[in-house]
């Protein structure tokens, strides 16, 4: 088999190229080829060398796959000091991504050139690991304590052109990389610049007391999470030692890391996304439509943050409401989060004025002729819905995509009101829509193949991560939260307060309790829902009775002031002795006896009722593959990526 890795003189530079598509990840056989050609440079006639990658990026890291296997030699650390031991001049030439062990090999190179769209970064903390291969030692010595700390415990690259201001790069190149580094490197030649080992330069200043402050803003940002503390201590080490004395601090948080289950349960939700987005039987070169123009129905909350996907990647939007006055709300809503994004410093005032600029609305349907897709998010009326797609099939372009916002109803129903059920698919997104990744993507029984890979591909594009559900009531993650629901309504009347399911599920790594989940969602919502159901099918009371007669005594939750909780302005939530006395009363109404419930059993029993779910999810076929459940968790439903999912969990335990 041929190496990844080629080298071969360039008049007197000596040109290491990696070619290991798709992301040139450092397998073994690359590590191997690098290290060869490094250790043939140093006999050979070149009087430099550079490293540069082949393809659509630079590295962009350890081989994850090789993670848990057996080890085999190389050892990326042993390779880069040996890169960086070289007696002749070597720059790394970076373009695409530079991350985690790639950009680890660019810093173990004496310089650093890059083209101004290249990313470099330190993503390992995502994995639930820490930079493995000096990264903790080599970044602090040229770019400082406090930048370090920043790149390294948040995981997210930065531009090169920032990288350059932080010391991380040394030279941004227009053109063609290789020809613009080789002559960059001759230049260094000419000028007889001296060779500058990472490991050899003094960490900058600093304050000794800001390890103890990322120590505890941590406990916050990354609760539960080991891998951030890890990498304070290595940068601590790397600031208060040798070189040698660090790299050994980091080999031992390493080793920790990647044999704790955290990183076990992220590794996999790396590689679960990823397969999210593959459907069975669906050819990978099926034709995709165009699609430049979308409308939105509905301009409530949910509407104006679907509008605000498309038009954030530069698609343009029509909102539709039935009156001007519904359609100014919705606007307005709109506006307020454009300025929420440009106050949390996620969006420029610019980017934000053209994205907004893109979305338009309209009270007539007639303004939908020309779109290229249509997204419907008016309220949970099957009714309704049915008679929406009516008209958009009367009115919309023949190849026009439909789709429904709904969370619960029969996307074949609504199909069939239309005289092309094939062009009508499920887009469920999830409240914040501008904010919350997933996406599913309810294939009907007749949804048309291009449509399915359009909506697919077009999720990306709009930045979303995509999950292929089949139709049932509540698609994958609203079916799986009924039975939790109703275990948590059972628990409360067996004798847990709200805030001790609360506390337990948030302490095991929920990120909100299933009773604020609830209030923050309204209360009336599932009342209404079961209102409409025959006392049968509503099933047992022990399971509902407790927020239906919240409901009746006006708490829906959060909008209302009180519902599990009591709320103040501010929406903080106090536990409420009018609720513990109601679950009481309801409790003897219904003959449960009461009794003391251990954290331990709440959140087994509330994760069983998840995963017994989940099972049954996958033996109907409504989900593809058990890891699409754990995205949509992971996604959706605030549960502790570090878990790996609730399926993942559920096999790990
Ligand atoms: C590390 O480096 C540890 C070291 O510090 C210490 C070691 C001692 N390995 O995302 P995409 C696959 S930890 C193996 O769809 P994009 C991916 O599964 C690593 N495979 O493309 C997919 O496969 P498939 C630190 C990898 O253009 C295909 O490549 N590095 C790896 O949207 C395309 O991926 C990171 O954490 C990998 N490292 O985004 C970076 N990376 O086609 C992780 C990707 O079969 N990677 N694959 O589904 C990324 O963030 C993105 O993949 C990247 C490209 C931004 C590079």
């Amino acid at each position: 088999m041929s190496s990844p890795v080629s080298y071969r003189l360039e008049g007197n530079i000596g040109v290491i190229a990696v070619n290991n598509p798709p992301v040139n990840a450092l397998s073994q056989p690359v590590r191997q080829g690098i290290l060869d050609a490094i250790t043939r440079a140093q006999g050979d006639e070149s009087a430099a060398v550079l490293i540069i990658c082949e393809g659509r990026t630079f590295i962009a890291g350890a081989d994850i796959t090789e993670f848990g296997k057996p080890f085999k030699s190389p050892w990326l650390p042993e390779l880069l000091a040996a890169i960086e031991a070289s007696s002749k001049l070597v720059v790394a030439a970076i373009h695409g991504t530079a991350l985690g062990g790639g950009f680890e090999t660019a810093l173990a190179a004496h310089y650093r050139c890059a083209v101004p769209a290249a990313k470099i970064g330190l993503p390992e903390v995502k994995l639930g690991l820490l930079p493995g291969a000096g990264g903790t030692q080599r970044t602090p010595r040229l770019a400082g304590v406090r930048a370090s700390l920043d790149l390294i415990t948040g995981g997210v690259p930065i531009s090169a052109p920032q990288g350059e201001k932080l010391g991380l790069i040394d030279k941004i190149v227009e053109g063609d990389l290789q020809a613009a580094a080789l002559a960059w490197i001759s230049e260094l030649l000419a000028n007889e610049t001296a060779i500058r080992r990472s490991s050899e330069q003094a960490v900058p200043e600093f304050d000794p007391a800001i390890f103890d402050e990322y120590r505890s803003q941590l406990l916050k940002r990354a609760r539960g999470q080991v891998a951030p503390g890890y990498i304070v201590d290595c940068i601590e080490a790397a600031a208060s030692g040798s070189f040698d004395e660090g790299m050994a601090v980091e080999r031992e948080a390493f080793t920790a890391c990647m044999e704790s289950p955290q990183s076990a349960g992220m590794r996999h939700i790396f590689f679960a996304e990823r397969q999210a987005a593959k459907v069975e039987g669906l050819a990978k070169d099926t034709p995709k439509r165009s699609v430049q123009s979308v409308g939105v129905i509905g301009g409530g909350t949910m509407g104006g943050g679907i509008a605000m996907c498309f038009a954030n990647a530069g698609i343009t939007v029509t909102m539709i409401e039935i009156s001007d006055e519904a359609l100014q709300r919705g606007l307005a809503i709109v506006d307020g989060n454009y300025a929420g994004s440009v106050k949390r410093g996620k969006l420029s005032e610019e980017k934000a004025r053209s994205c907004r600029g893109l979305i338009s609305g309209s009270t007539d349907y007639a303004a939908l002729a020309d779109v290229d897709m249509v997204v419907e998010a008016v309220f949970e009326d099957p009714g309704l819905k049915k008679k929406i797609f009516k008209q958009l099939d009367a009115i919309c372009k023949p190849g026009a995509i439909l789709a429904t916002n709904t969370s619960y109803q029969d996307v074949d129903v609504i199909a069939a009101a239309t005289n092309r059920p094939a062009d009508v698919i499920g887009t469920h997104f999830f409240s914040p829509a501008h904010i919350m990744k997933l996406l599913e993507v309810v294939r009907g029984e007749k949804t048309a193949d291009d449509v399915l890979a359009t909506v697919m591909s077009l999720a990306k594009t709009i930045r979303k991560v995509p999950v292929v559900s089949g139709v049932c009531y509540g698609f994958i993650g609203n079916r799986m939260l009924r039975p939790y629901g109703k275990t948590a309504q059972l628990l409360l009347l067996e004798g847990a307060s709200p805030q001790q399911i609360d506390t337990a599920m948030e302490a095991w790594g929920m990120a909100m309790g299933p009773l604020r989940v609830f209030d923050l969602a309204g209360l009336d919502v599932g009342y209404k829902a079961r209102q409409a159901l025959s006392d049968e099918k509503k099933g047992d009371p022990k399971t509902y009775r407790v927020a239906d007669l919240l409901v009746e005594l006006g708490r829906m939750g959060q909008k209302s002031g009180a519902g599990f909780y009591a709320y103040d302005d501010n929406r903080k939530p106090t536990p409420d002795t009018a609720v513990d006395k109601l679950i009481e009363t309801v409790a003897d109404d219904l003959g449960v006896a009461r009794r003391k419930i251990t954290d331990e059993e709440i959140v087994d029993r509330l994760i069983s009722a998840l995963v017994d779910e989940g099972r049954k999810i996958l033996d109907e076929g409504i989900a593809q593959r058990s890891s699409d459940i754990d995205v949509v968790y992971v996604y959706g439903y605030g549960f502790p990526v570090s878990r790996g999912g609730p399926m993942f969990y559920a096999d790990q335990n």
